[in-house]
């Protein structure tokens, strides 16, 4: 017997990407250099060697983009500015055609009936600043401000939902300390500065938002994992603590007015990765800055971690995570697919902080299954991932979550950062040689979910 589950009225459903992903022009119409154009460009930076200078040709092919997301149906659709189209150098002068490129995208999204939800930063910073010394700086979450005001002042009168920040995890940790991302940096101190710059910037961002914005709804994204130790030894729960530390709450605990946690300030000073003193890199005001009321927090999820303290992980900067699941239950990514931990993340998330409202801004699986003879791509293990994941999230609301929407990623096969195009996250395909976008079995379903707001389990 089938059971539905059915969502809250005004329930968002969206899809989502990202401008380096999916946009490709990288050097067109006055876009200045950004780190993923630099950094895609060192050899054995990026698994099969290509970059994001085409990537979805989504640039030029906006239009029949936006076109089909009315197709599958999408209420809002999740994109990010890349900042030096804007601000080719940083800050200072503007490149008004970047502005126009977003402006349309906006207009032609609302003509649509599809609500623009813009993130601000999603990891293509200027080049220009990162030669100055990027996120480890005070003066790039300044020149955050100057982004955030030019944009705002420019599409906040048509766009209503607005992210500072996609994942500053990865932005800090991934770009600065594991070195996988742009900029390729493996320095701890540089990594943990760079984290405490991109929260500040959020901070100080957020009013110049909402002035320039009237009304808007603004909050920041973070991707959380799910912890568990691997065995209840003290030596696997201490790990444990020290990973959710790491990637969870060092930076939702300074977002809610927790500061940055005390047992993890301890171990980093332990670790020698900040000095006896602790974090220096924060000044008068920052934490009540960072602190600033939101309107929503937009969470990520993909999979959980398994942390065993003797685990030997592939490298000296990645943390020890061991995997249980046999390999018919991974992503092609290695990530296990863990669904009730969508569950417990916003159960602990909404309890633990309390954000006004909670959107799930990324979930999804990289599957690289394509076309069969007739021409359909069955993406079955995608659309039961996606199934799985929104009926833990059904729980989470039936327990008192205030989840408002959900976007998929990704709507598009897109350049997966260090991986290339060697993952497929799309509901819909890309034909990398023709920009044919070809919607997968689950974009079909995705639809129809959409249109009954509510999912069916078996
Ligand atoms: O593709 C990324 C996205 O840019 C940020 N969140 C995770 C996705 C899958 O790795």
């Amino acid at each position: 017997m089938t059971r539905q589950c059915i969502f809250p009225d005004h329930f968002l459903w969206g899809a989502a990407t990202s401008s380096y992903q999916i946009e490709g022009a990288w050097n067109e119409d006055g876009k200045g250099e950004s780190i993923w154009d630099r950094f895609a460009r060192i050899p054995g930076t990026i698994e099969d060697g290509s970059s994001g200078d085409v990537a979805c040709d989504h640039y030029h092919r906006w239009r029949e983009d936006i076109a089909l997301m009315r197709e599958l149906g999408l209420r809002s659709y999740r994109f990010s500015i890349a900042w030096p189209r804007i601000l080719p150098n940083g800050r200072g002068k503007v490149n008004q055609a970047g502005l126009d490129f977003y402006s349309r995208l906006v207009d032609e999204l609302l003509a649509h009936d599809i609500i623009p939800f813009v993130t601000l930063y999603h990891w293509d910073l200027p080049q220009a600043l990162q030669d100055e010394g990027g996120w480890p700086l005070r003066s790039t979450a300044e020149a955050f401000v100057e982004f955030a005001d030019v944009v705002s002042r420019h599409l906040g009168d048509r766009v209503k939902h607005w992210i500072t920040h996609n994942e500053p995890w990865c932005a800090s940790m991934l770009g600065y300390q594991i070195g996988r991302h742009a900029p390729g940096l493996q320095n701890w101190p540089a990594a943990l500065a760079a984290s405490h710059h991109l929260l500040l910037s959020h901070g100080w961002a957020v009013p110049v938002l909402r002035r320039n914005s009237l009304g808007a709804e603004v909050g920041i994204t973070l991707n959380f994992t799910h912890a568990i130790p691997a065995s209840p030894s003290a030596a696997d729960l201490d790990a444990c603590r020290h990973f959710d530390g790491y990637f969870n709450r060092w930076f939702i605990d300074p977002l809610y007015g927790r500061h940055y946690p005390a047992d993890m300030v301890a171990d980093y000073i332990d670790a020698g990765y900040l000095p006896p003193e602790g974090m220096t890199a924060i000044e008068p005001g920052d934490l009540q800055a960072i602190a600033v009321q939101t309107d929503f927090l937009g969470v990520n999820y993909y999979t959980r971690a398994i942390i065993r303290s003797t685990a030997i992980p592939e490298s000296d900067n990645l943390p020890p995570t061991v995997q249980l699941a046999p390999q018919e239950e991974w992503t092609e990514m290695g990530w296990e697919v863990y669904p009730d931990g969508l569950y417990e993340l916003l159960v602990r998330l909404y309890f633990n902080y309390r954000p006004p409202k909670l959107y799930v801004t990324e979930n999804g699986a990289s599957y690289s299954d394509g076309a069969g003879s007739d021409g359909r791509i069955c993406d079955t293990r995608r659309q039961r991932y996606l199934r799985d994941h929104l009926s833990a999230a059904h729980r989470a609301i039936a327990a008192g979550v205030p989840l408002s929407g959900y976007f998929v990623w990704s709507l598009f096969d897109n350049f997966e950062w260090d991986k290339g195009y060697t993952q497929r996250f799309g509901i819909v395909w890309i034909d990398y040689t023709t920009q044919q976008r070809i919607p997968k079995e689950s974009a079909a379903w995705y639809r129809k979910v959409i249109e009954a707001n509510a999912i069916e389990l078996d």
